[in-house]
């Protein structure tokens, strides 16, 4: 029986991928990365020119606009190929491509209504989990310098908000409250825990939105999910060469995006671990992917950027885990789990990272500070 709903599933994504495979022939279809939002599949094909693309059904239960994620695409990948093409890199970048399916459209709607859109892949290409060596580290700054600094001149107002309120943490503090107030999950030791760490940081949460409203930090666009494995490392020589997962591409933040690398980053036990006396926030880590990116934001980055960068750190930390958190006592309807109690040791894993954070406040600051 699961072998028969297999095979017709394989069947479905074939003819899925078909629609975006012009003129090859789709010969394969196998679940891809790790995402924890969109379903993905890596498509094989018969051609001796693109051998591979990206297939991704889109969670629009959490985009509930789809349609504005691939104009960005479109608007963001042509942006950076003429600048590219203008100023072209002494190194290998590059930018994943939208696939148009047969009808010229940027997306597909199957008899479910399920949203289907394909992406280039980037042949040769790999990412990482976890910081699997350390000179990667450098490299992950780079990159997200490097995509900060190819958007850094197109207008903000140029995109469209795919995700309204995504990493305003004032939001996401409200969001739990109300999940809070209905909730009747268990009590355990674990969530005594996160419901303290949680209580204890009220204040905190609204430090970046502050800076926003009183001007200190400008919105910019920023890619929104610059964690660690949507950096591309070419096989051969393991120098970035690519920022994927362009959906949450929109005004915002730089500092959400430098909070977000530096989290997953230098968190060398990764996001899904359930050992979490091994979370800690690496500071080699940080201080090289930190160099990595001001080697190319230096640039563009003002006074007051450099004052928030610390708190960015710890708050995206935070707000990741309150956000796991409040999914764990909303019953699981945002990210994918594996088991009922995943969200709540994944957010665990975020509030350890952030007291690891907290409690070396003063070496990161000093990071930061011989950086300028
Ligand atoms: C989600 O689906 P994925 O893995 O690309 C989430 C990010 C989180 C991340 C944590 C749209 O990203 O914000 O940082 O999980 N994306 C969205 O792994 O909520
Ligand atoms: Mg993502």
């Amino acid at each position: 029986m699961t072998e028969e709903i297999n095979t017709q599933n394989t069947r479905n994504l074939v003819a899925i991928a078909d629609q975006f495979a012009q003129l090859s022939k789709v010969t394969g279809v196998k679940a891809f990365g790790s995402g924890n939002i969109n379903d993905t599949f890596l498509v094989t094909l018969n051609s001796s020119k693109e051998q591979h693309f990206v297939l991704q059904r889109i969670n629009t239960q959490v985009f509930r606009q789809p349609q504005l994620i691939m104009q960005n695409m479109r608007t963001f990948t042509e942006h950076v190929r003429k600048r590219l093409q203008h100023t072209p890199l002494n190194r290998r970048w590059e930018v994943p491509r939208v696939l148009l399916t047969k009808n010229a459209q940027d997306y597909w709607k199957d008899g479910d209504g399920s949203f289907w859109r394909a992406i280039s892949f980037i042949e040769g290409s790999q990412s990482f989990d976890t910081m699997s060596d350390r000179s990667h580290a450098k490299e992950i700054g780079y990159a997200l310098g490097m995509f900060h600094n190819l958007i850094s001149d197109l207008p903000p107002e140029k995109l469209a908000d795919t995700l309204e309120g995504f990493h305003i943490t004032p939001l996401y503090l409200q969001h739990y409250e109300e999940v809070l107030a209905k909730t009747n999950a268990r009590q355990s030791a674990e969530v005594n825990y996160c419901l303290q760490f949680v209580s204890d940081r009220q204040a905190f949460a609204h430090i970046l939105e502050n800076a926003k409203a009183e001007g200190k930090l400008p919105l910019r666009l920023m890619h929104g999910d610059p964690k660690i494995n949507n950096v591309m490392f070419d096989t051969a020589t393991q120098q970035a060469v690519s920022v994927i997962d362009l959906d949450t591409v929109k005004p915002g933040l730089v500092h959400y995006d430098i909070g977000d690398c530096l989290r997953s980053g230098c968190n060398p036990a990764g996001e899904e671990t359930e050992n979490w006396e091994s979370v800690y926030f690496d500071t080699d880590l940080c201080q090289e992917i930190l160099q990595g990116y001001l080697a190319v934001a230096k640039a563009f980055l003002t006074k007051n950027d450099y004052a928030y960068i610390y708190d960015a750190i710890r708050l995206i930390a935070f707000e990741l885990g309150l956000r796991f958190f409040a999914d764990y006592l909303a019953g699981n309807v945002y990210f994918k789990v594996k088991h009922p109690e995943h969200n709540l040791a994944r957010a665990i894993v975020q509030f350890k990272l952030t007291e690891s954070i907290e409690s070396q406040e003063t070496q990161i600051r000093n990071i930061i500070k011989d950086m300028k």
